[in-house]
Parts: C-alpha cells; sequence; structure tokens
C-alpha cells in the first residue's frame, strides 16, 4: 500500500487568479500553462499508517497543508491513514517550493497506492482539490484548465524555448495565492476587465503556440502576467508581490529585447520572474538575469510532461 510519484511544477502563460467557487477552487476564467523539467517533486504516499502526516524536504507540514492533502485523498475515497513524504529537487528555502507538483505528485501517487486506476482527467481534477494550479501539473506539457480539470493541448516539444527562472527573493510571501486572489475579487476595480482578458487570452494564445509563434506567445505571457498583478496591486489593501530584484529583472528583459534578443517576462505571485526565451538565447539570458542585484539563483529550466507513479511496492494491492 505504497506508492511513489513524480509531477513538475508549471508556470503559467495566461494565469489563474480568480475562482468562481472558493469550496471547489473552480477557476473563473481558464488558463495556460506549461510544466517544468528542474522543479520536480517527488511525492511517497503510504497507506495504513496509524495517523496521518506530512513532511515536506524532511521538516512537518503544517495544520493547514495536512487539511488540503487529506481532502485530496477524501475525495479520491481514501479513508486509510496516510503517510506522506514529498520532496522538491528545487531550491524551497528560496520561496520557489510549489503546491502544483507537490498535490499532483500527491494525488497520483495516493490513487496508486490505494490500486484505484483512474484516467488523468479524473487525477487532475483530484490535485485541483488541494490546489487549484496542480490541476495543470498532472497532464503537464502545454496545459489548459476550464474548469473541473485540466488536459494537455500541446506536447512539450510543441515549441522550443527556455523559461529561466531568477529567485528575487526569500520566505513565505506576505499574503498566499488563496487569499491574494479572493481579496482581488472581492476588491479590485480591475477584476472584473482581467477575467474578460484571459478569456479573450486563451484561443490566441493556443493560436500563437500552435503557430510558433514564440515572440507573440511571449509577448501575451507578459502582458497577461502584467495584467494579473495590475489586478492584484488594485486589490484593497494592495498586493505587491514585487522585490526590488523583481523590478530590476524586468527592466532587464526589456534592455535584452531592445538590444535585438527574444525574451519575455512572467511573474507568479510573487518575487520570482521568469524569463521565455528562444533555447539558443537561454544563456544570454542566463547571464543578463544573475547580473541583476538581488538576484539569489537563476534556473534554466526546460519543457515537462505529467506526473507519473515511479514506484509501487508489491504488496499494494488492486482494488
Ligand atoms: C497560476 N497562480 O496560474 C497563478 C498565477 C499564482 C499566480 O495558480 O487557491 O496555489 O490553491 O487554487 O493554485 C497559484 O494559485 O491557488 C496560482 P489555490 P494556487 O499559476
Amino acid at each position: 500500500m505504497k506508492a511513489t510519484a513524480v509531477a513538475h511544477a508549471n508556470i503559467a502563460f495566461v494565469k489563474y487568479w480568480g475562482k468562481s467557487d472558493d469550496a471547489l477552487l473552480l477557476p473563473e476564467a481558464p488558463s495556460l500553462s506549461i510544466a517544468l523539467d528542474r522543479l520536480l517533486t517527488t511525492t511517497t504516499v503510504e497507506l495504513g499508517a496509524p495517523e496521518d502526516s506530512l513532511r515536506i524536504d524532511g521538516q512537518q507540514a503544517s495544520d493547514a497543508e495536512l487539511r488540503r492533502a487529506r481532502a485530496v485523498l477524501d475525495a479520491a475515497g481514501i479513508r486509510d491513514r496516510a503517510r506522506i513524504d514529498s520532496r522538491n529537487g528545487f531550491p524551497t528555502a528560496a520561496g520557489l517550493a510549489s503546491s502544483a507538483s507537490g498535490f499532483a505528485a500527491l494525488a497520483v501517487a495516493a490513487c496508486a497506492a490505494a490500486g484505484q486506476r483512474r484516467d488523468e482527467r479524473e487525477l487532475s481534477a483530484l490535485a485541483r482539490l488541494g490546489s487549484g494550479s496542480a490541476a495543470r501539473s498532472v497532464p503537464g506539457g502545454w496545459a489548459v484548465w476550464e474548469d473541473r480539470d485540466a488536459s494537455q493541448v500541446a506536447t512539450p516539444d510543441q515549441l522550443p524555448l527556455r523559461l529561466v527562472v531568477a529567485v528575487c527573493g526569500q520566505g513565505p510571501k506576505p499574503v498566499g495565492s488563496r487569499d491574494g486572489m479572493k481579496r482581488s475579487r472581492q476588491t479590485s476595480p480591475f477584476h472584473g476587465a482581467w477575467i474578460e482578458q484571459c478569456r479573450r487570452d486563451l484561443p490566441e494564445a493556443l493560436r500563437l503556440l500552435r503557430a510558433g509563434d514564440l515572440p507573440g506567445l511571449g509577448a501575451l505571457a507578459e502582458r497577461n502576467a502584467l495584467r494579473m498583478h495590475a489586478d492584484a496591486l488594485g486589490s484593497d489593501p494592495p498586493l505587491l508581490y514585487w522585490e526590488p530584484a523583481t523590478v530590476g529583472c524586468l527592466h532587464a528583459v526589456r534592455r535584452l529585447r531592445e538590444q535585438g534578443t527574444g525574451a519575455w517576462a512572467t511573474i507568479d505571485a510573487g518575487p520570482h520572474l521568469a524569463a521565455i526565451c528562444a533555447p539558443s538565447d537561454a544563456a544570454r539570458v542566463e547571464a543578463a538575469l544573475r547580473a541583476v542585484p538581488g538576484v539569489r539563483e537563476v534556473l534554466v529550466c526546460a519543457p515537462a510532461g505529467g506526473a507519473r507513479v515511479v514506484e509501487r511496492s508489491s504488496d499494494a494491492r488492486d482494488r
């Protein structure tokens, strides 16, 4: 009754910032993301433990995190108590820890440990109950999430690109995504326009992706990210996720473009910035971001696939 699964974190080109249902974690607008190879989480679930427990990188997780994990297991019909051990193959101290890869790996590992055969869409819907963006890490590749689950709309090799991730801050962010997006929905005068924008951006992003238009898609992703932050900044009290290094990286990306290098920025609900570029430009973009004061680390990531079981103990029974 034990299984291990891996899942990659993802970064959205059309972002999720607003729920239509807070309890079911349903999004107001569709989102599009790409999974990233170097941001990998490995999670082992062992059923039949005396009580539920969750360790993340060797540290006991908070009660809130444990409750979210239990919600995923309950939704899968798993009543056995679970010992969950989750490890991130990237620098979590830098604040890159991802609930997306964590809950995707948890849903896949838990169902495998219970001997359940579930298709990708069911696994995606289960992961969503832990964290919305985790729905997209189950299928991986280019994933669209519209409603209860996400699905892969293009394989990781659809478009040759790199995401150059600049670590621009440390420690937990002051307001988490869950509370942040709720605040924007309730208080930002820009929120309705933001949601309408995402509904327009998704079909356009898919068209650019299928056409292999990296400059078009990169520019769309940058506009989409900055508009999400405009919505966040318009909230009351305002949500400012950027650090000085984040702004420094935004200028560095703009300067790269002025000098003829195709690079476009995206920023999630935190200080880190990811620059989108062609593989042949990744070294130049990495050097430019490393030179920005306050940048702690830079990771060059390539597109990756979905969550998968990597080990299942022989006594895990099929049911
Ligand atoms: C995204 N983010 O599309 C956006 C961009 C952050 C900014 O998905 O409440 O941790 O667990 O559903 O998934 C982060 O939100 O929030 C997120 P919950 P989640 O990647």
